[in-house]
């Protein structure tokens, strides 16, 4: 039909502390979508696959050491490197469920004490998501999933931290779900949620650019 046609896809970022669900979620939503013949794509930040994301990998593994400013402007290049393809795959129809994006990076580096503003900036100007997702859970919660694993983040306190900085990031456009709820509970408000996403996207809402 004429609509499916000329529209453009979604860009839809799930975001929330380590442990959340993000990747359970994410991989639901997919299947759903796809399922109903939509055009979909899953794709996560950090993109570990580029050259890029290889040196955030290693330093997420604690197997290099670097200045946060440095890390910070990494996960950054990462998201530009993939902006183009992000614009383009958006273009053409298809819909992107984006694990992670602009606010883990601001999120992460405040956490660490950085400014705020110095954060945000290297981030204008990427493509700004039609919906923000975030999956909410106390840290303490979400360390009780099955306890932190070696990566350097994964530890109580600075997943605190984390948290409140999310706290400082969240606008009223963010949709806020429990994320302590079933997973069926939780797929069942995202696909609500981004169902409707989807349809603004059809009918012509523009593609806008961080921050707005
Ligand atoms: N980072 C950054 O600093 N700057 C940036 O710009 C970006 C990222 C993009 C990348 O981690 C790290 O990089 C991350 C932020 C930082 N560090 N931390 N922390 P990642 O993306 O590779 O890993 P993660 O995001 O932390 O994901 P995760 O550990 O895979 O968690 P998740 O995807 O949110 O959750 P999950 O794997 O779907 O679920 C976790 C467990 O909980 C699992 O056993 C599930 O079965 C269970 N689960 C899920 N949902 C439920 C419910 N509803 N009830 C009960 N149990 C559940």
């Amino acid at each position: 039909n004429k609509e499916s046609s000329s529209s453009r896809g979604a860009l839809i970022v799930l975001e929330g502390l380590d442990r959340c669900g993000k990747t359970s979620q994410s991989g639901r939503l997919y299947k759903y979508l796809e399922e109903r013949g939509h055009s979909v794509e899953s794709w996560r930040f950090p993109d570990r696959n580029t050259g890029v994301g290889q040196m955030i990998s290693s330093y997420l593994a604690n197997q290099s050491q670097l200045d946060d400013h440095a890390i910070h402007l990494l996960f950054s290049a990462n998201r530009w490197e993939k902006r183009s393809l992000m614009e383009e795959k958006l273009k053409s129809g298809t819909t992107l469920i984006v694990d992670r994006y602009s606010y883990s990076g601001v999120a992460f580096s405040y956490a660490k004490g950085l400014d705020i503003g110095w954060c945000k900036a290297p981030e204008i100007g990427l493509l700004a998501p039609d919906l923000v997702v975030y999956l909410d859970i106390s840290p303490e919660k979400a360390a009780e999933r099955g306890g932190f694993g070696d990566e350097r983040y994964e530890q109580l306190e600075f997943q605190k931290k984390v948290a409140g900085s999310y706290l400082a990031l969240r606008d009223s456009s963010w949709k806020v779900i429990d994320a302590t709820l079933s997973i069926e509970d939780i797929e069942k408000k995202l696909r609500e949620v981004v169902l409707d996403c989807m349809k603004a996207c059809h009918k012509g809402k523009p593609l806008s650019q961080l921050w707005p």
